[in-house]
């Protein structure tokens, strides 16, 4: 039925009465309670609704007219969308600061107490599923069509806790007290199915087609999220797909009529989105991993050409209308997918379907560490998927005789550039075969990718590879983050950087300034203040709001190299207790790390051991005079980076050169005006190359000095020997000195430091410690590092995802921003 006036919907009123009234609607009869008798979530769930209907209105119109446009649209494929809190995102984006402020304290009720009741949405592992939120949120501000497709799982990334400072992990039920940020939409459910095998047949004109004949099948029911752009009407749509048993669940491994093995049945249907994997790194091949991928991509791709497009669209123009973009392997399968459906279902011959297919993917990699590389057995492929095992197979054989061609007498090339190898499927190989593009996310990092993880692929196709170096967006880590500093830079050069971050380039000659730097200054004691009085509620931590905050947040991971961290600590306590440093030189510092562990990786759940007891010692031991505080806040998530990070001095990017792809709270942290102290890794080579080295502090080995010390063979032990602060550094962690005198505890992880070190901490040691030296010396001068600071933040616009976004549009994309009237 048509609507019967203008868009087919009223928009709410933005100002402070239609808030109120509109408030005390949703609490009364959203959620049936009066005001007097409301809870808390009562509260939380009515505002939330309230300030949705702003950015409801918007969205209705963008849909509606992306149809119209027939423009381009981005179809970000994604495992992971780590969303963080969505309130006051929302706030800022429909301009209701002023009016929920108001409102709500007319009603005698407090904004800060009702977004604390957000539970955040946790879907996503670290910087890759941080990136996909930040890119998601930079297409809806730049007005680009874009749908992020992902998957709504019902428990996010696990909860961290410490036990005697040992990582425990308890599950993440989010969305226990309801979620007001989603629409489900279960009358457009789609059928995935699994298992089974093939058939091939003759058509009516002779022509042979095979179709595949599935054992099982799930439903996937979409549940939509908006995508507000920052005040510009514009609002793009993310779509979570959770898994549903089909209704009669149809498994015919079941006995029919069994109703207990029916209800079995369909616990194991719905298994499929209920949680996230939680390692970052080292995949494991598990089965279920691979339905969660087959999952929502096929739910992704029918949704798009089948529901999305316009019923009568014409397929052969398929990359005029779509670009999927691939974040890392794991969505791979949608490639064979696509091809499945033109092939089996549209009926295109198979090389006019390869055609479409090629220009309608593009494949952004996210990692060095060939242990990361994602490859699923054949075996297990062929039983899940025998149709896509299939194409996946002759994908293969023409794209070998292709190498075959270009490079002939060479044997090996087409073996080693191969997708199906002799037991597993490559899916690095598959994305980069399919894709229009292949990405890096920093420059390092795209080099690398070329020279050392596909090297036969860029000597094959040089064009295909590019860099986009990685952003993050200002609106969440700058203007909502840190209100006081996006207060200071806005009173200082307008508030136009909030939409172009370039513009923090205005506020450089404000770097020599003293007036500037002082209120620079203030702005940073604001932020710890903050910081020590979220931690002490939080979890009744002690930090102290003078002296270097001196921050490491990321992922536990070995080639991070938290432990190279933990070696300076333990260096300047076994240098005041030994008496080889008097307490007075020391700079006072707080050490403030936040890292998940994954569940099964042993040695990053010793690392975080480690941490927590050299933290207790240090903390306690009055010797230090309160100079040194380790503060480790369990279970950091995008809210609490967004206490860290505004606080922060100091910056910790100290990973092994050519390990961290690109690193994005380097990027956060440096907007923020802390200093980094940093390796030659990732996107620290360009942070430094903008600020300038003298507001930089580099140390370490450089990638191909790397290379050249393990070729030549390295010797962590002559490393410890050479330096009397790493010996007695090590010495202390091996006495027991930590763990109350039990000597065993960390023994393997000293030992595997002095014997193996994969990453090379030992080596770079005493260049980390010298480079610490030299931090504290420009700590003592304080207007020369906040002139410092304040550099970071004014050359750090090129870090906004929205210049990414601008270059993955015009390299990869080629997507248009539609015009939105407001
Ligand atoms: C794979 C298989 C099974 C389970 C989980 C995974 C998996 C999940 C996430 C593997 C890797 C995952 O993320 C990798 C990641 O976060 N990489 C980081 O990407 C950032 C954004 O590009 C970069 O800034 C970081 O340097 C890079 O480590």
């Amino acid at each position: 039925e048509p609507p019967r006036r203008g868009l087919g919907h009223v928009a709410p009123r933005h100002d402070v009465e239609g808030f109120v009234g509109s408030f005390m609607r949703e609490l009364n009869y959203g959620q049936g309670v009066s005001l007097t008798r409301s809870s808390l979530n009562d509260r939380y769930l009515a505002l939330a609704r309230t300030v949705r209907h702003h950015l409801q209105s918007r969205w209705m119109a963008a849909l509606a007219q992306q149809a119209d446009d027939q423009a381009k649209t981005v179809c970000y494929l994604s495992a992971e969308f780590l969303l963080g809190r969505q309130l006051d995102n929302a706030i800022l984006a429909s301009d209701l600061d002023d009016v929920v402020e108001e409102g709500l304290g007319q009603l005698g009720l407090s904004l800060s107490t009702l977004r604390a009741q957000e539970i955040e949405p946790g879907l996503g592992n670290g910087g890759l599923g941080r990136l996909a939120a930040c890119f998601i949120d930079s297409l809806a501000t730049m007005s680009v069509p874009c749908v992020g497709y992902g998957i709504r799982y019902e428990y996010g990334i696990f909860r961290q806790s410490f036990e005697d400072g040992w990582q425990r992990e308890d599950t993440d039920p989010w969305l226990a007290l309801g979620n007001p940020w989603e629409f489900p939409h279960p009358e457009h459910a789609v059928t995935v199915n699994f298992g089974g095998t093939t058939e091939h047949y003759e058509d009516e004109d002779g022509a042979t087609r095979t179709r595949w004949l599935p054992d099982w099948d799930v439903q996937g029911v979409p549940y939509n999220y908006m995508v507000p752009g920052f005040r510009n009407g514009r609002v793009n749509t993310l779509r979570l797909w959770s898994a549903k048993a089909t209704r009669g669940f149809n498994l015919n491994s079941f006995n029919a009529g069994d109703y207990v093995d029916a209800v079995r049945a369909e616990t194991f249907a719905e298994k499929i989105s209920m949680v996230l994997y939680p390692e970052d790194s080292t995949p494991q091949g598990k089965e279920l991993r691979l339905q969660q991928q087959y999952f929502f991509v096929a739910c992704s791709v029918h949704n798009f050409i089948n529901q999305v497009l316009p019923s009568d669209f014409d397929l052969h123009k398929l990359p005029d209308r779509v670009i999927f973009q691939l974040n890392d392997t794991h969505p791979v399968i949608a490639v064979p997918e696509l091809m499945r459906v033109l092939v089996d279902e549209k009926g295109f011959d198979w090389d006019e379907a390869w055609t479409i297919t090629q220009q309608c993917f593009a494949y952004t990699c996210h990692t060095l560490l060939p242990e990361a590389l994602e490859e699923w057995s054949i075996e297990l492929m062929g039983r899940l998927l025998p149709r896509h095992l299939e194409i996946i197979r002759r994908i293969d054989e023409e794209f070998r005789a292709e190498v075959a061609a270009a490079f002939p007498g060479d044997e090996a090339m087409p073996r080693r550039m191969a997708i199906v190898g002799d037991h597993t499927v490559r899916m690095a190989h598959l994305a980069t075969v399919a894709g229009s593009k292949v990405n890096g996310v920093a420059e390092l990092h795209s080099q690398l990718l070329r020279d050392k993880v596909l090297p036969d692929f860029s000597a094959l196709w040089p064009e295909k590879f590019t860099n986009v170096t990685n952003g993050v967006t200002p609106r969440r880590f700058l203007r909502l983050a840190n209100r006081n500093l996006s207060s200071l830079i806005t009173e200082a050069i307008g508030p136009g950087w909030v939409t172009d971050l370039d513009r923090l380039r205005e506020l450089e000659p404000f770097a020599d300034d003293p007036a500037f730097r002082e209120r620079f200054r203030e702005v940073k004691r604001l932020n710890k203040a903050t910081l020590a009085r979220t931690l002490q509620s939080r979890n009744g931590i002690e930090m102290p709001t003078t002296g270097i905050v001196d921050i490491m947040v990321k992922r536990l991971h070995e080639y991070k190299r938290q432990t190279l961290k933990v070696l300076h600590i333990v260096s300047l306590y076994e240098g005041v207790v030994s008496g080889r440093l008097a307490v007075e030189d020391v700079t006072p510092r707080v050490f403030a790390f936040g890292a998940k562990a994954a569940p099964g990786y042993a040695m990053a759940k010793q690392i975080i051991g480690l941490i927590n007891a050299v933290g207790a010692t240090v903390n306690a031991d009055p010797r230090l005079d309160g100079r040194l505080t380790v503060v480790f806040p369990p279970n950091y998530d995008v809210t609490l980076a967004e206490k860290l990070i505004p606080a922060a001095d100091l910056s910790e990017q100290i990973s092994l050169a050519g390990k961290e792809a690109s690193g994005t709270g380097n990027m956060k942290l440096a907007l923020n005006g802390a200093l980094t102290i940093g390796t030659d890794d990732g996107a620290n080579i360009e942070i430094r190359r903008l600020v300038g080295d003298e507001n930089f502090f580099l140390f370490g080995l450089l990638e191909p000095q790397v290379e050249e010390l393990l070729a030549k063979g390295y010797d962590p032990a002559s490393y410890a020997a050479a330096d009397p602060r790493l010996t007695s550094a090590l010495d202390l962690i091996a006495s027991g000195a930590f763990t109350g005198g039990d000597a065993s505890v960390f023994s393997g992880l000293v030992d595997n430091l002095l014997h193996h070190d994969r990453f090379l901490a030992l080596a770079d040691f005493s260049a980390y410690m010298e480079a610490q030296d030299r931090v504290d010396a420009a700590y003592a001068d304080p207007e020369g590092w906040t002139r410092s600071a304040v550099l970071n933040v004014a050359r750090c616009g090129f870090f906004s995802s929205d210049r990414a976004m601008r270059e993955y549009i015009d390299k990869i994309w080629h997507a248009q921003p539609v015009v939105t009237s407001l």
